[in-house]
């Protein structure tokens, strides 16, 4: 069976914006009838315990990636269901292609304003820096390519404030969109 809404997958390098964008994008679409679902990857790292502890040093969970990405799939039914997940994580590896129908990478290049945004979190300076060296070299981005090709990642500007309902906009246009074209190749 078809799913009925397209998964999205927001990804981007930490701080770029993707809770933000990822809440909004909810309450947009709450009160219509194409309402999107949250998954947050970081919450389900930490409530179904896919970690092997948390490293005070990297300031991060130690992430198990199988029992993650097996926790991922049963709650988006392996891409099955009604689907409409918007998934929010730092990184496009181990997920399956079939799970997912639009990547959104969120872009802050300028990394002054990134380096506040990470700096605010309270992270370390070597944190920082790893994280805008990512940014710089667009990391999340190719890795999106390479799994989804270019034609189903799409690369938003995240670096004004006003750029958050824009880019929720567009993302809501490319699921009327998507639905359109599935109604099309069924009739
Ligand atoms: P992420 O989930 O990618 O780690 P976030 O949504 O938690 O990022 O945002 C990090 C901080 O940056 C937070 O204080 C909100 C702010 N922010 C996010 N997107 C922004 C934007 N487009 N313009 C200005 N501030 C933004």
């Amino acid at each position: 069976m078809p799913r009925r809404l397209p998964n999205i997958l927001l990804t981007g390098t930490p701080g770029v914006g993707k809770t933000t964008t990822a809440e909004q994008l909810i309450s947009l679409s709450s009160s219509t009838p194409r309402r999107l679902k949250y998954l947050s990857i970081n919450d389900l790292v930490k409530s179904r315990g896919c970690h092997e502890g948390y490293d005070e040093e990297l300031q991060t969970y130690m992430v198990d990636d199988d029992k993650l990405l097996d926790e991922v799939e049963k709650e988006i039914q392996d891409g099955g269901g009604d689907g409409g997940w918007v998934i929010d994580w730092h990184s496009s590896a181990g997920f399956a292609v079939r799970w997912i129908d639009l990547v959104v990478v969120l872009r802050c290049e300028d990394t002054t304003v990134l380096y506040d945004r990470l700096k605010g979190r309270g992270y370390k300076d070597e944190k920082v820096q790893e994280n805008m060296d990512a940014e710089i070299f667009g990391v999340c981005l190719e890795e999106a390519q390479e799994g989804w090709g270019e034609e189903r990642c799409v690369e938003l500007r995240s670096q004004e404030v006003d750029e958050v309902e824009g880019n929720c906009e567009r993302v809501l246009a490319w699921v009327e969109q998507w639905i359109k074209d599935r109604e099309a190749e069924q009739t």
